[in-house]
């Protein structure tokens, strides 16, 4: 395919469509950040799983100050910076590339360089020792007003990513009116429009009450309130860290596997349901945190299960995609289709496996959510083995999985390493699946998380074979982190250069209806007004119970 110069821009696919290079360029930096970050995270992620088998590997971080300092940084650059950045990116690109037309550049550089200063200041924060207050960052522990700032703006290089998204959307209507949203563009938006109404909770959180208790502003911050509205954002978080694989699952890796997206409407529906069911959940986090009434906590657990559904859907509905592309590609039988998956490609192996994972990532959360259950998992080890599950696997490993197309299409080069990145996925599932098995049997004889079991004055006998297990599973995921980098690298820095030619989005099995009701699905206003209605149902009674704020805490750092 040759690649034409139209007005600037470099057209690369036969539909025509045209990315200016700037945009495009800017789209590289949001990945190479996120996986930058994730490079420097997991280095301090292999710390803290050798600490479960007793291993102490601290001292050989120069200037960390303690266990909680490395614990912070890895939470904040996976969880935060990793998802943010690579989500600001590759949904621009699909956005984009689902309606036709370029972004907003100007705008697009504004969200890139917002994120880069929130890196940076809260980097320096938690670098410097100034902000070992974990991800939740939780009152009455107390940060250096940079690590606060620096988060505001991760958060805000989202909104004006949304920005960027909602305003190309609004071009793209008046240029085609009457017409359906592409489904590419429509669930990308969708993610986003949900992000941006769970995002208020920690945005209120951040700059009405702890940026100014940092600064002595104020004299003291309210603990519960405070994780409310943390966790008012928190729940919601997982599912703007997951959409993005979700996007990639329904509507690329069907490519990959050479089928067809199983159903346009249905996917809709997922990506609607997420939009109205994240947010009212947010409890599930606050069963054991007194003050909140039990009618409400159940009403959250209630929700939970609801939002449980979508997930539900995109397990058939990914699942019939892939069976159409192996028996398509010569499977037969009830599981033969699977092996005949075209596993060579490290896009496919590395997303399939990381569902696979999610299956359990997924029960765990269902166990989580179980009102008193969660009783026995609550704060220890088991957390950590089900978020891993999650966002570090699903979420992480397709990531991973993305960029191994990604990555060559925005550099305009090769891969390098193809055998070496399909080993690269498969490593890492059987990595994480060791380490959860560790942090999941541990938690539920009682080991703690986010605790430095090195110095810990207590211990059982059954933490033991837990400890190792999470050591060695951590290790494994660690060396295929290193492999992942070493692929990326070799590919930007040694690739052959090519015409990247078309981004691999699929096909639809069922594609869009034309007329009546369907239609609804597109009008974002409606659902967005479901979603405020059920958020006023889950959190209003509390918080007119509760405010103002009671609890005056002035704070404490461990600086
Ligand atoms: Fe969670 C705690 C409940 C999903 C992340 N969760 C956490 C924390 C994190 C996290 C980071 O109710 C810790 C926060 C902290 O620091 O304190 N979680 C749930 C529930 C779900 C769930 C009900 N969590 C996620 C996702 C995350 C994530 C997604 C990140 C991306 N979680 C909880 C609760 C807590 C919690 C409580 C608080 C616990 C406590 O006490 O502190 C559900 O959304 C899960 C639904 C998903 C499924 C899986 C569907 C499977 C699919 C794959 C299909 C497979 C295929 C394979 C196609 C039911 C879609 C094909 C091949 C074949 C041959 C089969
Ligand atoms: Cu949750």
């Amino acid at each position: 395919m040759s690649a034409a110069r139209a007005n600037g821009s470099i057209v690369h696919d036969p539909s025509g469509f045209a990315l200016p290079s700037s945009q495009r360029a800017a789209i590289r930096w949001f990945v190479y950040v996120g996986f930058g970050a994730m490079g420097i995270a997991v280095i301090h992620g292999f710390a803290q799983a050798l600490n479960y088998a007793g291993i102490n590997i601290l001292t050989w971080f120069p200037g960390l100050q303690s266990y909680y300092q490395g614990l912070t940084i890895h939470g904040v650059f996976n969880a935060l910076v990793l998802t943010f950045a690579f989500t600001n990116g590759f949904l621009a690109l699909t956005t984009a590339r689902g309606l036709g037309r370029p972004l907003h550049g100007p705008l697009l550089q504004a969200s890139l360089w917002t994120l880069i200063l929130g890196v940076l200041l809260s980097g320096w924060a938690m670098f410097s020792g100034r902000a070992s207050v974990l991800f939740t960052f939780y009152p009455p522990l107390q940060a250096h007003p940079a690590y606060y700032l620096g988060l505001a703006l991760l958060v805000v290089s989202t909104w004006l990513l949304s920005i960027n998204l909602f305003w190309s959307l609004s071009r793209w209507r008046r240029e085609n009116p009457g017409q359906r949203i592409p489904l590419l563009a429509f669930i990308s938006v969708a993610t986003y429009a949900m992000w941006d109404l769970a995002s208020l909770g920690i945005a209120v959180e951040v700059v009405g009450l702890l940026l100014p208790w940092s600064l002595g502003w104020l004299d003291g911050a309210d603990p519960l309130l405070s994780r409310t509205l943390f966790w008012f954002s928190g729940h919601a978080i997982v599912y703007f860290w997951l959409l993005p694989a979700y996007v990639s699952w329904y509507a690329f890796v069907p490519r990959h596997a050479g089928g067809k997206i199983f159903s346009d409407p249905l996917t809709r529906v997922v990506f609607l349901l997420f939009l109205a069911l994240s947010i009212p959940t947010g409890f599930h986090h606050q069963y054991a945190d007194p003050g909140i009434p039990e009618a409400m906590k159940f009403t959250h657990a209630i929700l939970t299960f609801g939002v449980f559904y979508p997930s539900l859907i995109t397990a058939f509905s990914v699942i019939a995609a892939l069976e159409m592309g192996g028996r398509a590609r010569g499977g037969r039988g009830l599981t033969g289709w699977f092996f005949k998956l075209p596993w060579g490609d490290p896009s496919l192996s590395a997303q399939v496996l990381a569902m696979l994972v999610f299956v359990l990532g997924g029960i765990t959360g269902l166990i989580n959510a179980s009102f008193n259950v969660n009783q026995v998992v609550h704060n220890t080890a088991w957390i950590p083995g089900h978020f891993h599950m999650t966002v570090g696997t699903a979420v992480a490993l397709s990531f991973m999985g993305i960029a191994y197309w990604l990555v060559p299409w925005l550099s305009s080069r090769e891969l390098r390493g193809r055998r070496i990145a399909v080993a690269q996925s498969w490593i890492y599932f059987v990595g994480v699946l060791v380490f959860a098995r560790g942090m999941i049997s541990g938690g539920l004889e009682g080991m703690p998380r986010r605790t430095f079991m090195v110095a810990a004055t207590y211990s059982k006998p059954s933490w033991e074979l837990a400890g190792v297990l999470t050591a060695v599973g951590g290790t494994i995921m660690f060396l295929s982190v290193i492999l992942f980098v070493g692929v990326m690298l070799a590919t930007i820095l040694a690739g052959r250069r090519r015409d990247p030619g078309d981004i691999p989005f699929a096909d639809t099995l069922v594609g869009p209806a034309v007329s009546g009701w369907e239609r609804h699905f597109d009008r974002f206003g409606i659902w967005v007004a479901v979603t405020i209605l059920l958020i006023v149902i889950a959190y209003a009674p509390f918080l007119v119970s509760y405010l103002p704020p009671k609890l005056w805490s002035s704070g404490f750092s461990i600086y």
